[in-house]
């Protein structure tokens, strides 16, 4: 296939069904800006969403894509690499479907390394069912779920992909388009999981967590002096109270379960003679049995 590099190719001419307003546009206009500076063939890329307005965003691009289970894109985007290595895959899904319903599935692909770039879109609520509370949402208390105020505390999306070892993390904000297509590029040039917490207002639901006029008082960019293999002061940049650091935090390459996985098949295919004559002795052995 040619390749694309005018960022309207990779609109699949599915018009977009979110509210007026929403962050996510942002992140679409920013991701397909991403793909044509890439020049990534639309049948080199596969889109892999769970649940929640921003698991449609497979709709909306030119690619492969899979628009499954709540909570479970993760695991769907790790099989989709591991039967076909060569494709460029990105799991999209919501604060609450990475978090909450799918929140088991993050550790173990940063931990194993799954060479895939996770776009969570993080508004602080969950959307598509009309403003219940989310393991992010701090500011905005009182939801549909919490009429007395929420109970627990919130977490806190790039510290814990720090903590769960991604070996590429950065934040980033709908509004910085031209920002957040650096990060998204560089994500998916990363070898390895790489994962972008995606700042953006839900107009309808929760517009006081990712207030545009908070988040751009409160914005700095990561200083250029950090070290992204560090990944102590990663996480200072991204729990730090007093600012939002936007940028790259982590970015620490190490071999990919890919890698891993081919690195097992060689050995398992050096033992195949051994494992076969084990296996003629068994046979004969029955025999007298
Ligand atoms: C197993 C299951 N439980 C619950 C739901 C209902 N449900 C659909 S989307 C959603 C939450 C979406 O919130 P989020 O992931 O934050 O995405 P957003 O809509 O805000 O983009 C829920 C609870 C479902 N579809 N499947
Ligand atoms: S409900 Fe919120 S997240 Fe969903 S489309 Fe509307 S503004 Fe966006």
């Amino acid at each position: 296939m040619e390749e694309q590099d005018r960022p309207c190719e990779y609109l699949s001419g599915v018009s977009p069904v979110w509210c007026p307003g929403c962050g996510y546009y942002g992140i679409l206009s920013a991701l397909i800006e991403g793909l044509a500076d890439l020049k990534l063939p639309t049948n080199e890329l596969a889109l892999i969403s769970g649940i929640g307005c921003s698991s449609r965003l497979p709709y909306f691009v030119k690619a492969y894509g899979f628009h499954s289970i709540h909570g479970r894109g993760l695991p769907i985007a790790q099989g989709v690499k591991t039967a076909n290595p060569e494709l460029t895959v990105l799991a999209v899904g919501g604060d609450g479907d990475g978090l909450a319903i799918g929140g088991g599935h993050l550790p173990h692909i940063a931990r194993n390394n799954v060479d895939i770039t996770y776009l969570l879109f993080n508004n602080a609520i969950y959307g598509m069912t009309k403003g219940q509370f989310s393991p992010t949402t701090v500011l905005f208390p009182i939801t549909k779920t919490s009429p007395f105020g929420l109970a627990g505390e919130s977490v806190n999306p790039s510290a814990l992909a720090i903590v769960y070892g991604a070996s590429f993390v950065a934040r980033g904000f709908s509004v910085k388009k031209e920002h957040l297509k650096d990060l998204i590029i560089q994500g998916m040039q990363h070898r390895g999981f790489s994962f972008i917490e995606i700042l953006a207002s839900c107009s309808s639901f929760n517009t006081t967590d990712m207030n545009v006029a908070r988040i751009i008082n409160n914005l700095q960019m990561v200083p250029e002096d950090h070290n992204p293999e560090d990944e102590i002061a990663a996480l200072r940049l991204a729990t730090d109270k007093e600012k939002i650091n936007l940028g790259v935090l982590v970015r620490n390459p190490r071999p990919t379960l890919g890698d891993k996985f081919q690195e097992m098949q060689k050995k398992a295919k050096a033992k195949a003679p051994e494992a076969k004559a084990q296996a003629a002795m068994e046979d004969l052995l029955a025999q007298f049995a």
